[in-house]
């Protein structure tokens, strides 16, 4: 299941032109309490606002169509019914920023992590 994460970690960090990449220029955009770090609460609000924005149909779930990245939407899709639930997409981020994002463990993810 770890590597699975990270597979599906480098697969959205090097999607540069996808929406759920992380890169330095959203970091202050997601940076809401501008405290200069992201806690885990406002990467998961930003990427829900994302969540919402993909779902073009605005039926609550995101299929392959609508979320574009394989490896991710694989890991994310737990129970595998080929579609990604708010909880599933929260639940892929919680892990992406715990064992993507946030380098040194300290619950948030700072500028330098976010290379
Ligand atoms: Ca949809
Ligand atoms: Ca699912
Ligand atoms: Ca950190």
């Amino acid at each position: 299941m770890k590597k699975e994460i990270a597979i599906a970690a480098i697969a959205i960090v090097t999607a540069s032109s996808a929406p759920a990449v992380l890169n330095r220029g959203m970091a202050p955009s997601m940076d809401t309490d501008k405290d200069g770090k992201i806690s885990q609460e406002e990467y998961i609000v930003c990427f829900t606002t994302k969540f919402t924005r993909m779902d073009k149909n605005s039926d609550g779930v995101l299929t392959r169509d609508e979320f574009a990245f394989a490896s991710a939407f694989n890991a994310g899709d737990t129970n595998k019914d080929d579609q990604l639930t708010l909880d599933e997409y929260q639940l892929l981020y919680k892990k992406l920023f715990v064992n993507g994002h946030d380098v040194n463990k300290d619950g948030f993810v700072t500028d330098d992590e976010m290379k």
